[in-house]
């Protein structure tokens, strides 16, 4: 049993002093499942809430289409030139007028009433637990831990910079095997992932270097253009640990398929892990991080 204990102890002083790993065994959450068509799992309250919206405009849409496919085959049906040869030659109908002015005004007051809400839930960003500052270059992100004055690129695990050509080749299938992927993360896994603790407010600000890109993460709910020049800000709490992935969203040059985002929620305690390693590795990149005196 002491012996037991003490293999336990340093293998998990091993895992500790391993920084680009942060945390073993998550579960790959967000990620694009082949052929599927829905979104994928809502892992904030952000999300949830733009899911349920969609659910319900959907439902909307529905009856909306089935309705007028029904008023369109009425017409078709009882009034085609066999069965009603004389046409009528009326031009107005007040209370129909009025009936398709006003139904319409009273659908889109109603999807307003749940759309608004949901709108000013993602825009009012609130205080954050952790801020963090993307900038999007021709073709990578860089991360910056603003309170914590350290950041990092991440670059796609198979992207140049990694020693790859932007294609599956075996060598960068032992790379995402040695980062604990599989070859199916190729196009979504980074050498460096953006990590955060679960539970906690984390506030992104997102801008660009050099042209404009676009940060997400699907499972959060959360995409915003990285515009030269500008801060953008956008916020999620994380509800699930697990790795999840996105892409850059905005057409930015030749290698913008390259360019994948890694956010790995891990417990708090593993964060904490994580950040001290990560202040000694990453400590004075890039040069630009500047310590904000508190
Ligand atoms: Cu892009």
């Amino acid at each position: 049993m002491k012996k037991f204990l003490s293999i336990s102890g340093l293998s998990s002083a091993l895992i500790t002093s391993t920084p680009a790993w942060a945390q073993e065994n998550l579960e790959i959450i967000g990620q694009p499942i082949n052929g599927a068509m829905g979104f994928q799992p809502a892992a904030s309250e952000v999300a949830r809430r733009l899911q349920w919206l969609d659910g319900m405009i959907l439902v909307i849409i529905t009856i909306i289409t089935l309705f007028v496919t029904g008023l369109l085959l009425w017409v078709v049906i009882r009034y085609n030139r066999k069965r009603n040869p004389e046409a009528a030659s009326f031009t107005h109908n007040t209370p129909v007028e009025i009936a398709w002015t006003v139904v319409p005004i009273v659908i889109l007051v109603f999807i307003g009433a749940f759309s608004l809400p949901t709108l000013f839930h993602q825009q009012e960003i609130p205080e954050a637990d952790i801020t963090i500052k993307a900038t999007g270059y021709q073709w990578f992100w860089g991360y910056e831990y603003v309170d914590e004055g350290f950041g990092f690129d991440a670059y796609m695990i198979g992207a140049p910079a990694t020693g790859g050509n932007n294609a599956l080749s075996s060598e960068t299938e032992e790379a995402l095997i040695d980062a604990g992927y599989s070859r199916d993360e190729f196009l979504l896994a980074t050498d460096n992932a953006v990590v955060i603790p679960v539970g906690k407010t984390v506030v992104v600000q997102v801008t660009g270097a050099d042209v404009i890109h676009a940060w997400t993460i699907p499972a959060f709910g959360v995409k915003q253009d990285a515009v030269p020049g500008r801060l953008a800000e956008l916020w999620f709490k994380p509800e699930k640990e697990g790795i999840y992935f996105g892409q850059c969203s905005e057409l930015c040059g030749m290698n913008h398929a390259y360019m994948p985002i890694t956010v790995k929620v891990v417990s708090e305690s593993a964060y904490e892990n994580w950040l001290t390693d990560a202040r000694e590795e990453f400590a004075g990149t890039p040069p630009t991080v500047q310590l904000v005196s508190k």
